[in-house]
């Protein structure tokens, strides 16, 4: 595991940029007339609830270097659990770890899940690059069009395993813009596609948390029987509120996030 909290996002970061080019553009879009670098609000990951690789064992990578568990959330059409991290020095990402509920999910899916699973080697877990190692495993198009049809999480961790399945632009410190409306606006004037889900914007000032994102990227996967393009990740923009004069609300909204899981819909 990392020790050092910079290097694990660094590696992060880098790795989300492989299969996420429009990240790139979109702080061209937002920072590039900023004197300060892009602040992230906060970074999500995905998983399965199988002991072997569960929430609890990402998260051991973040509590190696200083987070600590602040909430946890619940999703029962989507069978999903998840908890959020912080860490001490207010200026890192806030951490967004969920895990999709196989035992509430069919025999098939259960199967197929199972299967990539076994495919991981046990040290892979406790690696410095679990958190960026993407799948331990090759899947065919069958499987994930099987799992697609349940649950698009299932087929979105099939295809892209352990990485960063988003990072999210603080719209609080950006400086040339106050709104998430206006982000929101400079996204599409430049081409880009948000996630309507639930409107262009999740929550609101009484929430404490306003949300947007773009819709993932489009990127071609090898899967083993050949080629195919699939969404793979998305930037996410959240603009928070004050709980009390200069402090900002640090949690997260359910209801909110339930529409930002679907940034990876296919379309
Ligand atoms: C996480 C969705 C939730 C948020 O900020 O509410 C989320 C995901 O898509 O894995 O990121
Ligand atoms: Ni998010």
């Amino acid at each position: 595991m990392h020790s050092n909290v910079n290097e694990l996002f660094e590696n992060l970061w880098q790795n989300y940029l492989e299969v996420t080019p429009s990240a790139k553009r979109v702080h061209q879009l937002l920072g590039s007339s900023q004197q300060a670098d892009i602040i992230n609000d906060h970074i999500a990951l995905r998983t399965f609830n199988l002991e072997k690789i569960g929430l609890e064992k990402l998260a051991a990578h973040f509590k190696a270097v200083g987070y600590e568990e602040c909430g946890e959330y619940h999703f029962e059409a989507k069978k999903l659990y998840a908890k959020h991290f912080e860490h001490p020095d207010r200026n890192q990402p806030k951490v967004f770890i969920s895990e999709l509920l196989l035992e509430q999910c069919s025999e098939q899916l259960q199967q197929i899940v199972g299967e990539l699973v076994a495919q991981i080697p046990d040290e892979a877990v406790t690696a410095d690059n679990f958190l960026y190692s993407g799948t331990h495993w090759s899947v065919d198009h069958a499987s994930y069009e099987k799992l697609l049809a349940e649950s698009e999480y299932a087929a979105w961790m099939a295809a892209w395993g352990f990485r960063a399945n988003h990072f999210t632009v603080s719209v609080n410190a950006l400086e040339n813009f106050e709104t998430l409306e206006q982000v929101n606006q400079a996204l599409k004037d430049g081409g880009f596609l948000l996630n309507t889900s639930g409107g262009e914007i999740k929550g609101s000032k009484e929430v404490l948390l306003e949300q947007s994102s773009t819709l993932a990227d489009l990127i071609t996967l090898q899967f083993s029987d050949g080629p195919a393009t699939i969404p793979s990740c998305f930037y996410e923009f959240a603009r928070r509120y004050e709980v009390a004069p200069g402090i900002l609300y640090t949690g997260f909204v359910a209801a909110s996030a339930d529409k930002i899981f679907e940034s990876t819909n296919a379309r």
